[in-house]
């Protein structure tokens, strides 16, 4: 099977790596840092136990020398899904399926649109990792990883899933990921904003009365949109689901306060302002994920401003 990963950051080197030893996998990617090293050195990769791999990787930033994708999975940051799904597109066979796997809402129309909604399937995973630096990945922790089924592409999925789990990344097919993804979305809308703003691992959200309350409405005004939709998220209670996954992840950074630490753009537009968006067309107030859309945004500015000084 020929993989083609589409981003060469935490997510895409983590399943880049679990997937080498299986099938012909080649990741894309325009991070010259990155590339280099993991040309020069492979890719070093610090386990969940502590224990270190190296791992060779076929990357590139020439989608020329790509050869033709029986899967396209789609692990770039949401505000550059439209450029992967294009590039997607260009090398996926006919037959072929692109997953996308990336944090927030709007990526698998954005997918849909290129390569035809008949080969783009919704995927969502709970795997986190990061990027110590040029070619050394930690992958932090695991969780499992979910493929929504597409009509004619059962065989092509299956086989995927299998891999996927060969690969030690527990995964399953679900007929539908609706609930997952705004399940996931409501965690990262408490999470992911606050720990950005203030610059502090996802466990100090807990122990800050004011914060935990922020997290908590956050949570919740997605879930409320998510019922408004007739979506029921994949558990009960968003204020206790949030306060748990905060925990079980206490000293991780998150990706976005990852993103905003290197001056790069967020995935805020994708969490809350996706929230925001969907409450004002279905009239669910969102005061809370509006606020955390318009401060993250304030706030990639001066990143941006200070890393560029
Ligand atoms: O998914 C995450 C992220 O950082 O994007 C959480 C769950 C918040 C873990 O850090």
């Amino acid at each position: 099977m020929n993989i083609a990963i589409f981003g060469v950051g935490a997510m895409g080197m983590l399943f880049g790596s679990r997937l080498s030893g299986l099938a012909n996998v080649t990741l894309f990617g325009n991070w010259p840092e990155q590339l280099s090293a993991v040309r020069r050195r492979g890719l070093v990769v610090t386990h969940p136990d502590g224990s270190k791999s190296v791992y060779c990787l076929n990357v590139t930033d020439d989608l020329n020398t790509m050869p033709p994708a029986d899967v396209a999975l789609l692990l770039v940051k949401s505000y550059q899904t439209s450029r992967a799904a294009r590039q997607a597109a260009n090398i996926l066979r006919p037959g072929g399926i692109a997953v996308t796997l990336q944090n927030g809402l709007g990526n698998l129309e954005k997918l849909a649109e290129t390569v035809g909604p008949e080969r783009a399937v919704q995927g969502i995973t709970a795997q986190g990792a990061a990027i110590l630096g040029p070619g050394r990945l930690r992958h932090a922790g695991h969780g499992p990883t979910y493929l929504a089924r597409l009509p004619g592409k059962e065989p092509q999925l299956q086989r995927l899933v299998d891999l996927l789990n060969q690969a030690g990344l527990e995964t399953h097919l679900v007929d539908s990921a609706d609930s997952l993804v705004w399940g996931k979305l409501a965690i990262n809308a408490g999470i992911n904003p606050l720990t950005a703003l203030f610059d502090v691992p996802n466990g100090a959200l807990l122990h800050n009365p004011t914060l935990r309350a922020v997290m908590t409405a956050a949570a919740r005004e997605t879930a409320e949109v998510a019922a408004a939709l007739g979506i029921t998220l994949p558990y009960d209670d968003p204020a206790r689901r949030v306060a748990e996954v905060a925990e079980a992840t206490a000293a991780n950074y998150s990706s976005m306060l990852q993103d905003i630490r290197r001056g790069s753009p967020t995935e805020i537009d994708a969490i809350c302002g996706a929230v925001a968006r969907y409450g004002a067309r279905l009239g669910v107030p969102t005061p809370v994920n509006r606020w955390l859309w318009q401060r993250i945004k304030r706030k990639e500015r001066t990143a941006t401003e200070k890393i560029r000084v």
